[in-house]
């Protein structure tokens, strides 16, 4: 049984705001999570009871369980998604604002009562590694026993946490399922406050408070404060056949290749190099005394699409998945083994995410959601960086802005200083996916994979990374990589996934100042034989597709950057529309 009262040693704070929350929100009782493998399996099993969970096959995958989401809530929800600053422009262009006293209001309404009939779960949780400085401590108050439990996967729940939490401030979330009302769906955002309140649904980044909220939306907003970032990056060491490993970080929108690049096992071709993951999602990136950028994973898990994983693409993931995970929103068969799209073979008759009958060829739709995830801890997975829980982080060498654009964008290219790598994370435009509500495939401004995480205003922000220039001697170097160029067939011209270890090859090699390139206007392309491409049995023709510079697709792409920045008005940076300028000179004298 879990904890109903706060246990010797909780901050006099923390049971005061508990209490607070609990008057207004009226729960039936209250549990304080210890995060103890007793408390989860608690949890599981009451969630198995009633029907939230369903256990899957336990002798091909044990201990796994998959939720149904309501099918109105599969996906984040921007338009629901608030920074309430005193004044609108702090949030800027590129965010839904709302006065912290209108929100207050708002939500005072909707909290009253919300919780009543149910059990509150006051979860205490430290982002980063235990006794790093950069690390931070954070409780959430939820309604949802589902939420309960990817918490105690997803971050350090319990000791750990209110050892932090006593020793400084730390940020608050209060989330209720609510009635899942959408027209009633909120997730507020209080910087100044260090308060997040998400009410009326249950799905991903929505719900988990710790994830896009806290490591994102409010860690942004005190890194412009503190002199950090907090980045929608992956973190990976790149260890090449002598043992020297290379770390790098890689910001691509959602459901654009994070955790797959992350978790990469090296195709047969590259003996001798491996990469090891640090982080999937997010990282908070410092510098330490020598001005070097040392970067951590706030997480303990992934919350990591499902689509499209399969032996073939992501064999380590694969591995993973087969134990001690939760599933939402897959497809299952009749002996409960679990199935997405993608995943290979499966038989015929199925059932879909919503639990309906599905047959393969004749009933429409797909059977698992297209987002459809798994969560599991970061414990479990196989090729963990040894690095992974250091508490000063890992020395990052280069930084990668990425993200899905079926034309334009070559498969790599390396920028010509910091301020043009700036440039290149602003520009960066890509195609929507199923992660967020809303068309998917549709073209947008997405500039560092930050448009819907960024607590602030997007210009400020710009600001703020070429701020870096004067605070660090050892800026990384920045790239830009597209592994999801299409050919005229609709096909993708670049295989991907464990391939894309030639790129980071390349990467890892130009940081060493080897590996050839050409110089064209928009930056450092490979020659096609810096890529070591003879592993892989890749047409020349292909190759050069994907290496290959339009230069008029590029002044159009530079149009469409130029209007973007203009839009977001005074606040953009001189430097940043000089360096566009300097792009657009490269590009007309090229043609
Ligand atoms: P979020 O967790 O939403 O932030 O997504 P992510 O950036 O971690 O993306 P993820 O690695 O989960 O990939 C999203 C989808 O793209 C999955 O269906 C992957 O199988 C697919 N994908 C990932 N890498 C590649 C690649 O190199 N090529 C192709 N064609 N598809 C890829
Ligand atoms: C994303 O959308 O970028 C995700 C999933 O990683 S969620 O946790 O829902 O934000
Ligand atoms: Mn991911």
């Amino acid at each position: 049984m879990p904890d109903k009262e706060p246990r010797n040693g909780v901050p006099q704070s923390l049971i005061e705001w508990v209490g607070e929350v609990c008057r207004l929100t009226k729960p039936r009782d209250v549990v304080w999570c210890d995060g103890s493998n007793e408390e989860l399996r608690y949890l599981v099993d009451g969630m198995v009871a009633d029907g939230a969970l369903i256990k899957l096959n336990e002798r091909s995958y044990p201990n796994c369980y998959l939720h149904r989401s309501d099918p109105n809530d599969v996906a984040r929800s921007e338009e629901a998604t608030f920074i309430c600053t005193a004044e609108r422009d702090d949030a800027g262009p590129t965010n839904n604002w709302m006065a912290p006293g209108e929100a207050h209001a708002k939500l005072r309404g909707l909290l009253d009562g919300c919780m009543a009939g149910r059990t509150m779960y006051v979860i205490p949780y430290l982002l980063g590694p235990v006794g790093s400085p950069y690390s931070q401590a954070g409780v959430e108050l939820t309604d949802s026993p589902y939420v309960a439990v990817n918490m105690e996967i997803m971050v350090k729940v319990g000791a750990a946490a209110l050892e932090r939490l006593k020793a400084g401030s730390f940020v608050r979330g209060i989330h209720s399922v609510a009635r899942l009302d959408q027209g009633n769906k909120y997730i507020c955002h209080f910087p100044d406050e260090k308060l997040i309140v998400s009410l009326n649904s249950n799905y991903g980044g929505n719900a988990l408070l710790s994830k896009k909220c806290h490591s994102l939306r409010l860690a942004s907003v005190m890194a412009r404060d503190e002199g950090w970032l907090a980045e929608h990056m992956l973190i990976i060491g790149v260890e090449d056949p002598n043992g020297t490993v290379t770390y790098v970080t890689g910001a691509f929108p959602s459901a654009s290749g994070k955790t797959n690049l992350a978790m990469l096992k090296p195709p047969e071709y590259m003996k001798g190099w491996n990469v090891w993951a640090v982080s999937d999602d997010i990282a908070w990136v410092h510098l330490d005394s020598e001005g070097a950028f040392r970067a951590i994973n706030p997480e303990s898990g992934f919350f990591a699409v499902a689509p499209n994983t399969s032996l073939k693409t992501n064999p380590r993931i694969m591995e993973m998945v087969r134990r001690n995970t939760i599933f939402t929103n897959v497809a299952f068969s009749s002996d409960r083994t679990p199935w997405w799209e993608g995943m290979g073979e499966h038989p015929r008759k199925l059932w879909d995410w919503q639990g309906k009958v599905w047959i393969a060829g004749k009933s429409p739709g797909s059977a698992a959601h297209p987002n459809s995830r798994f969560t599991t801890s970061i414990l479990q997975y196989p090729s963990l960086s040894p690095e992974y829980g250091n508490p000063n982080g890992v020395p990052i060498t280069a930084m990668i802005f990425g993200g899905r654009r079926s034309e334009l964008l070559p498969l790599v290219y390396e920028s010509f200083s910091w301020e043009h790598g700036v440039l290149m994370g602003a520009m960066l435009r890509v195609e929507t996916t199923a992660a967020a509500s809303g068309e998917v495939g549709v073209l947008r401004n997405d500039p560092m994979a930050m448009k819907p995480f960024c607590g602030y205003h997007i210009a400020d922000y710009f600001n703020h990374w070429l701020s870096f220039r004067s605070k660090s001697g050892k800026l990384p170097k920045i790239f830009q990589i597209n592994p999801f160029r299409l050919g005229r067939d609709g096909s993708f011209l670049w295989p991907g996934y464990s391939h894309n270890l030639i790129v980071l090859k390349w990467i890892v090699e130009r940081c060493r100042g080897k590996a050839e390139a050409v110089e064209t206007p928009i930056g450092y392309v490979p020659t096609p034989a810096s890529l070591n491409t003879e592993g892989m049995n890749i047409p020349e023709a292909t190759l050069n597709e994907l290496l290959h510079v339009d230069k008029d697709a590029w002044m159009d792409e530079l149009e469409s950057s130029r209007l973007f920045f203009e839009s977001l008005g005074e606040k953009l940076p001189e430097a940043l529309r000089l360096e566009l300028e300097k792009l657009m000179d490269r590009l007309r004298s090229a043609a």
